[in-house]
């Protein structure tokens, strides 16, 4: 690897993109080698701290096993390396043959979570609808989606990021910080140094529960009964915020009706969670309120009731006058960019983006078709054949639910075109794999919510070779005869400056700044002066929306579909996918430091659970569901670790794939939303 660094010794600023959080880091370099990379100070997010994946950037940038030429599928299954230019001819000729025999929209792209959502995810958008097909697809169909649908669906926004610190009781549901966003943790540690109170319910004991003052072990895929009965609680008790409700909101009467049956004892009955602590719970909301941050991770999303119950902890949140308060489900204002999405200037809808029929919501709302939906296209069982594919920064053959089936529909593709870093179990399937650039080798716009800020990264280095993102749909795009109108910029530093022109903020002042530039002043309750963006310009408890799509107006609770399709065959649930801190979803097992301290995957499950079962600490046992299996190393929890009937596995070994075992036939019917975190499934001995 010949690397160009773009100093020869010293430091260079950037954000680091290893997650989403995108703290601020420094990059070391020496005689045009990166040598370290360090926290670095000024920027608010991280407040000059660092989480142990910050520094395998550089792992990763030096990997012995980085692609770093293009490679092209034998028929006999061996790749051989070929030049970027025959790749990329060979890929455009013959995506422009399917569109010519099929129609374009027989050609979907798919973004993965490893490049990001602002630019990186618009050119793959844009790409399409300038290629003439509305198939984007992305990881978002199984992540933050169904969040951003419940939240949306109630006020017309979220911000993922609530600050924490100014909170007075902090109520989180299926979500565990210190691993998934360690920042989160000095705000914490804030809130609870001025005494804030923090509620945590989660089956599973994850290490933030240890800090709370009540902890909770639902059923999984509960949490609305729960919710419902805090609501309850909330209005028998005249405790909910009236003036905000009066002024703001519609749907009262509805919700108050609705929410008569969550007795304690009924939310008892229905969760596990005692009824004394629900009503524990709700006294700690009506002491703390209306400082109360509250946050639903991807614990709750994962079910086939996930938006709705999303939802009616969101109208639980305005209840509680939390809208768009310094602590609460804030209301994030935008920078005023230039988006490189296409949806306007060329609209596909009549083109039957693939799932937009069964997933409507997911469609109008968030652009985005239905991964799960697609591979029965690829599969030839859709109303027309999908039959190319672009993949950049994305593993579906290990992260999509039912991969028994993905494996089987991306090898019935008549070009698979995967953009990667590694040979993973989703370019071992593909007929060109491209070298993609990681992070280090990009610069790009980067907005932060929470603290209304832009941020530019650097690219700290360049491999010959190995491009860009943009670079990748640019030169498809000029090979496929739209790139003169659609992608003229000449690189990503144009792109970037072509995003910025309507902020105000130059290219250059961003560039000078690498801890960003808060573009707009926070501003707190701005519903009072402005209508939400909402249909009907209040917070909507109920939904005409959802009702005019023959949805239920208001979140009614369904219990999940375990208690309402016992089966005798498959007692325990299996959750997967809590986050382990060193690994990223399908990312950095080949990283030999980390994979000494997780050498192999394991299930997790409670002693009594294990002792009715025979099984011991380290056995083998195989997982069970409808339909596939996995043999898997036990690893007896104590007691007080996991709920007992439940079974946890990480979701992203490339070895122990868990996506073998869970469904893709069991969706939301407002996200689509695969059930991921209660599937019914039985342990045997193999
Ligand atoms: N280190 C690391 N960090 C990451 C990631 C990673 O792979 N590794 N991934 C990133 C991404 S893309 C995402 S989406 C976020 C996700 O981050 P979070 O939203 O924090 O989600 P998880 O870590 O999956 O935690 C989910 C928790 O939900 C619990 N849970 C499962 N089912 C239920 C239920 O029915 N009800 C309740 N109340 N809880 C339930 C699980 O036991 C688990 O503790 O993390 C991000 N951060
Ligand atoms: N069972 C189960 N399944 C789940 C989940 C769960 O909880 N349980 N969680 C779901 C969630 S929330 C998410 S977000 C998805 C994530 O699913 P994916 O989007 O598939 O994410 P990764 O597995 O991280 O795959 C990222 C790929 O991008 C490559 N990569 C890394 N850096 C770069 C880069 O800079 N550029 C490019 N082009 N490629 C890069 C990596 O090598 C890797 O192969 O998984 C989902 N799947
Ligand atoms: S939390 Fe860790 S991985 Fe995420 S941006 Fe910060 S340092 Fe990087
Ligand atoms: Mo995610």
């Amino acid at each position: 690897m010949r690397e160009k660094t773009v100093i020869e010794n010293g430091r260079v600023r950037t954000l680091c993109r290893m997650c989403d959080t995108r703290c601020s880091i420094d990059v070391h370099v020496r005689a045009g080698i990166l040598t370290d990379i360090t926290p670095a100070d000024g920027n608010p997010v991280n407040q000059g701290r660092m989480c142990p994946r910050g520094n395998a950037a550089l792992d990763v940038f030096y990997h012995s096993d980085r692609i770093l030429k293009p490679l092209k599928r034998q028929p006999n299954g061996d790749f051989i390396e070929i030049s970027r230019d025959q790749a990329l001819d060979e890929i455009a000729e013959k995506l422009q043959k399917i569109k010519d025999d099929f129609g374009a929209r027989a050609v979907g792209v798919w973004k993965g979570e490893a490049v990001g959502f602002l630019q990186q995810e618009e050119y793959v958008r844009r790409f399409a609808h300038a290629f003439g097909t509305p198939n984007y697809f992305s990881n978002d169909s199984a992540c933050f989606n169904s969040r951003f649908l419940g939240h949306y669906l109630v006020a017309g926004f979220w911000n993922p990021f609530p600050d924490y610190s100014r909170a007075g009781l902090i109520f989180l549901f299926g979500t565990n910080p210190p691993v998934c966003h360690p920042p989160f943790m000095s705000e914490f540690a804030d809130a609870k140094a001025r005494g804030a109170n923090l509620v945590v319910v989660d089956p599973r004991l994850n290490p933030i529960a240890c800090y709370a003052d009540i902890f909770a072990q639902p059923i999984p895929g509960t949490d609305g009964a729960l919710a419902w009965g805090l609501i309850h609680q909330l209005i028998q008790t005249g405790s909910y915020d009236q003036p905000f409700v009066e002024r703001y909101c519609i749907g009262m009467e509805e919700i108050a009706a609705y929410a008569r049956k969550f007795t304690p004892q009924v939310v008892e009955a229905q969760t596990g969670v005692y009824a004394d602590v629900v009503v524990q719970m709700a006294e700690l909301i009506r002491k703390n309120q209306p400082w109360i941050s509250f946050y639903v991770g991807a614990g709750l999303e994962h079910h086939e009731n996930g938006v709705n119950n999303i939802r009616a902890l969101a109208i639980l949140a305005c209840l509680c006058g939390a809208l768009d308060i310094e602590c609460g489900f804030g209301w994030p204002e935008t920078l005023n960019r230039n988006d490189l999405t296409l949806y306007r200037e060329l609209p596909l809808d009549k083109e039957k983006p693939i799932g937009a029929d069964l997933y409507p919501v997911l469609y109008h709302i968030r652009k985005e078709c239905h991964s799960m939906t697609a591979m029965d296209y690829m599969l030839g069982k859709g109303e027309y054949p999908l039959k190319g594919l672009v993949v950049t920064g994305a593993n579906p053959a290990v992260t999509n639910p039912n991969i028994r089936k993905v494996e089987k529909a991306l090898s019935n593709l008549d070009i698979l075109v995967v953009n990667d870093l590694f040979m993973t179990r989703t370019a071992r399937l593909a007929h060109y794999i491209l070298p993609a650039a990681s992070y280090l080798e990009r610069s790009e716009v980067h907005i932060n919510h929470k603290h209304q800020r832009v941020f530019l990264t650097t690219k700290v280095a360049e491999i010959p070779g190995v491009c860009d993102e943009y670079r990748l749909w640019k030169d498809l795009a000029w090979r496929l005869g739209f790139g003169e109108t659609y992608f003229k910029w000449e690189n990503e530093t144009e792109v970037n400056r072509y995003i910025l022109e309507p902020s105000g903020i130059s290219l250059e002042a961003l560039q000078a700044r690498p801890e960003g530039i808060q573009y707009k002043p926070l501003c707190y309750r701005k519903y009072q002066f402005q209508p939400l963006p909402t249909p009907s310009g209040k917070v909507e408890f109920t939904s005409s929306y959802l009702k005019n799509l023959g949805l239920p107006a208001i979140p009614e609770y369904v219990p999940p579909y375990h208690l309402r399709h016992t089966n005798k065959d498959f007692p325990l649930l299996l959750t997967t996918g809590a986050r382990m801190t060193l690994f990223y979803h399908s990312r950095h097992q080949n990283i030999e430091r980390f994979r000494q301290v997780h050498p192999q995957a394991v299930a997790e499950i409670h002693p009594d659970d294990a002792a009715q079962l025979g099984i011991v600490d380290k056995q083998q046992v195989r997982i069970v569901s409808e339909i596939g299996s996995l043999v898997i190393q036990a690893k007896i929890v104590h007691k007080s670790e996991l709920r007992r009937g439940i079974i946890e596995v990480y979701h992203g070994w490339e070895d122990w794939r868990i996506n073998f075992v869970t469904f893709d036939h069991i969706t939301d019917p407002i996200s689509g939303f695969p059930l991921l975190k209660a599937v019914p499934v039985r342990v045997e001995k193999p």
